[in-house]
């Protein structure tokens, strides 16, 4: 079986040689410790990794470490992640470092399962062949009554929107429990599709502890969801390997970072979406946040669209995870975002559609004009000529 190769950014602390800095990291991750043992002889030095290669980079260092493909026991995630992501992290010779990229043998992938219905599954249930799919978060994030909230979600899927979802904060609080949200919701997105024919999915925010997470979600497929959401970084990787493997899950899995940012923005400590993208894939997510090229968040365009070619890429027959670009959208941005990401993406708007002069749903036409100018080759202000909706956004928000 062919070993795992992982790719660090890392800047020695000064008194440190790079090669010692790089053989540190492979030493603490696999058999080593800070001073010789008598212990490592005969077969543990079999579990000996090595620096493959190491490169200046700006102030530091990029290197790639081969981490024996026995040292991970296959399957376990949690595991994988103490290797490739773990003490290593706190090394007092290192100023800093990042794991930037992780190259893992087929064995031990294909233990994941994958995401149960990746892009094509996610179009087939909203009815789109290939163009970019728009979604919007019910604003403001908390307050809104179960009733206010079904509304909200009336209006942008009369405007044309084919996602909705609550945002990362709302879950199950007194003021709009999930038991009496989510029917009232499936209620009202029934209604709009008398009007347009068309479905909608709505994200519903499940997010909690992992041990009740399962029941969690069947209770709310039993409500009517057509789509669940989880926080994946503060409810555990754990979490979403349950849901996914679960057979009982039979509805596509949105999956919200945040926290995302306390461990992927700096671009030299910490880990980059990428190597984390890769394992959300493995187990589950049908959608992923991936960031935009041109929104409110801090974003590096090459990260992003790393991001986004981990989630699509051929990976031992797994489905492709739907990218999801959020974060300060507006119509007057989408041009920019396809044009950088491609059309095989969600382009995801809150205060973007929510905070149009119009309203919810001239906010998410005016998305799906912008959208429907750039498949047509044209350009937004020339479209929003004979859009009153579009033109109405850009004249408030101008265009990247
Ligand atoms: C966007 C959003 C999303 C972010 C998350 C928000 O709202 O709902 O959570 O997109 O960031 O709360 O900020 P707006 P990322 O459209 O109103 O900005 O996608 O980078 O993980
Ligand atoms: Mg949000």
């Amino acid at each position: 079986m062919p070993d795992v190769i992982a790719t660090y950014y890392f800047r020695p602390r000064s008194d440190t040689p790079p090669q010692k800095a790089a053989e540190a990291i492979c030493e603490e991750e696999t058999t080593g410790t800070w001073t010789d043992i008598s212990t490592r002889t005969g077969y543990v030095k079999r579990l000996d990794g090595s620096v493959e290669s190491l490169t200046p980079q700006g102030p530091g260092y990029l290197t790639r470490i081969r981490y024996p493909a026995e040292i991970f026991e296959p399957g376990n995630l949690a595991q994988y992640l103490s290797v490739v992501a773990g003490n290593l992290f706190g090394l007092g010779r290192l100023d800093a470092v990042r794991l930037v990229d992780v190259e893992y043998p087929e064995a031990l992938v294909v233990p994941f399962k994958g995401p149960k219905f990746g892009i094509a599954g996610v179009r087939k249930l909203v009815g789109s062949a290939n163009r970019p799919h728009v979604g919007t978060i019910i604003k403001p994030k908390v307050g809104l009554t179960p009733e206010d909230t079904a509304e909200v979600a009336y209006q942008a899927a009369i405007g044309g929107v084919d996602l909705i979802k609550d945002d990362e904060t709302l879950t199950d609080q007194a003021f709009c429990p999930i038991e009496r949200r989510l029917p009232l919701v499936m209620k009202r997105l029934a209604e709009a599709k008398d009007e347009t024919g068309h479905e909608v999915l709505y994200a519903v925010n499940i997010t909690t502890r992992a041990d009740r997470i399962i029941d969690r979600a069947l209770h709310a497929i039993d409500l009517g969801a057509n789509m669940i959401m989880i926080d994946i970084f503060t409810s555990g990787f754990g979490a979403l390997q349950a849901l996914g493997e679960c057979p009982g899950i039979t509805v596509p899995i949105h999956v919200h970072r945040t926290m995302h940012g306390a461990f992927t923005r700096n671009p030299e400590h910490g880990i980059a979406m990428r190597p984390l993208a890769q394992i959300i894939r493995w187990i589950g997510a049908d959608q992923l946040h991936t960031g935009t090229v041109s929104g409110k968040m801090s974003h590096d365009a090459s990260e992003v669209k790393a991001n986004i070619d981990v989630l699509t890429c051929p990976c031992h027959g797994m489905k492709p995870t739907f990218p999801v670009s959020s974060g300060g959208l507006h119509p007057g941005k989408v041009a920019h975002e396809l044009a950088t990401l491609g059309t095989d993406i969600i382009l995801q708007a809150g205060g973007g559609i929510h905070g149009h002069p119009d309203g919810t749903a001239a906010g998410a036409r005016a998305m799906r004009q912008a959208v429907d100018a750039f498949l047509a080759g044209i350009p937004a202000q020339e479209y929003a000529r004979d859009h009153s909706e579009l033109r109405r956004a850009l004249n408030l928000w101008g265009s990247t």
